[in-house]
């Protein structure tokens, strides 16, 4: 399984080398390296809550992706900042996000979905609600997705929760508005977010809206993600208090 050569990402010290690395004509090699990471060694110099991570240029990463699904894929220069955002020098720990005070409001009701687009095959918007990991992926950097509810049924919306997909934090969404309405055309702002970070791939957070009030659609609309030519979420939870 784990045949292919790596190399650990350098700590300490040798964080020096890995900076080294980013500067141009730093004598590294000329595809530019990325962060992977694979299931933890018992030595891991630097564990991640998903296995150890490895240093690899585009060949590596290519061969490696023939043999083990791809967990998480960092740009170096993200990884770095991520560790030095961290006290100790460590990626940071995520726990598990809470949301026992809330239940999802899509749950067990049949709402109508739209989205900016459908979404590559087999990954469409509906994934964005379908209550598993699976992914709405699309190729454009900005998106929106709505939820209405049926029958004209309103709900007060307190907090909602977005979930990444499985690779390429670039795709996840960094700029956006939770907006709800009545009529489909006038929209009311309820949360704004905007730099948000991302440090895990399946990562769930929870945001509480800033303005709650009782609409009928919501819409999320991201403005910005993280760089790429494509978006992607895995999905999306609308939380109203426990009953
Ligand atoms: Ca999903």
């Amino acid at each position: 399984m784990r045949s292919v050569q790596k190399k650990a990402l350098p700590t300490g010290l040798s964080l020096l080398a890995l900076l080294a690395c980013l500067l141009p004509a730093a004598g590294c090699a000329t595809s530019r390296p990325v962060v992977y990471v694979v299931p933890s060694a018992a030595d891991a110099p630097m564990p991640h809550p998903h296995g150890d991570m490895v240093l690899l240029n585009d060949e590596e990463l290519r061969e490696l992706r023939k043999i083990e699904p791809p967990r998480m894929v960092w740009d170096i220069a993200e990884t770095w900042r991520v560790i030095l955002a961290d006290d100790d020098g460590r990626w940071p720990q995520f726990k598990p996000v809470d949301t026992s005070a809330y239940r999802d409001s899509t749950d067990g009701v049949k709402g109508t979905i739209a989205a900016s687009g459908e979404g590559v095959p087999g990954e469409t918007y509906p994934n964005a609600f379908d209550n598993t990991l699976a992914k709405w992926c699309i190729k454009t950097p900005t998106i929106w997705i709505r939820f209405q509810y049926p029958d004209g049924v309103k709900r007060r919306v307190t907090a909602y929760t977005i979930t990444t997909a499985n690779d390429v934090p670039g795709r996840d969404p960094r700029d956006w508005k939770l907006l709800g309405s009545n009529d489909g055309e006038a929209w009311a702002v309820v949360d704004t977010r905007s730099g948000e970070k991302w440090f895990d791939r399946h990562e769930k957070r929870l945001f509480k809206v800033a303005s709650p009030g009782d609409y009928n659609v919501y819409k999320l609309d991201v403005t910005k993600n993280g760089g790429e030519d494509t978006s992607q979420l895995g999905e999306i939870e609308l939380l109203v208090p426990l009953e």
